[in-house]
């Protein structure tokens, strides 16, 4: 058995969420936050039976999406001491996805 951690975009998440319970698989949200942007995003755990990690893997391929982000970095301040802003372009998404081999499972 494997578990499948996937980190997603906020605005993927419910996309996600709902195309793998169609099919079949049992998904846990849990709300997050990325290091680098500190914005909110959305890990999904996804336990399964190997052979089926391949298929959760398509899923949230093709329900999530690359997206640009615009992060200020400050680079200076104004003689009246406003904030200059710098904003650099990252690429953030679709799925960051780690895959797990599961020792143990069960439901008590
Ligand atoms: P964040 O850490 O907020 O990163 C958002 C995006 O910022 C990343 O998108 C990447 O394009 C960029 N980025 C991250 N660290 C950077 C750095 N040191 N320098 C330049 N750009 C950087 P993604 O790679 O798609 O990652 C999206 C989110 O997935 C991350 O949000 C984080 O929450 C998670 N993630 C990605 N890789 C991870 C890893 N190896 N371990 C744990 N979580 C990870």
């Amino acid at each position: 058995m494997k578990l499948i951690i996937a980190n997603v975009q906020d605005a993927d998440a419910d996309t996600a969420t709902s195309n793998l319970t169609g099919k079949g698989y049992r998904v846990t949200r849990i709300g997050s936050t990325g290091g680098f942007l500190r914005q909110g995003n959305t890990t999904l755990l996804v336990g399964v039976e190997d052979h089926q990690v391949e298929a959760v893997v398509q899923i949230l391929e093709s329900s999530c999406q690359r997206r640009m982000r615009y992060v200020p970095m400050a680079t200076g301040t104004t003689p009246n001491g406003m904030n200059l802003y710098n904003y650099i372009e990252v690429e953030v998404g679709g799925a960051t996805i780690f895959v797990l081999n599961v020792d143990h499972f069960e439901q008590v």
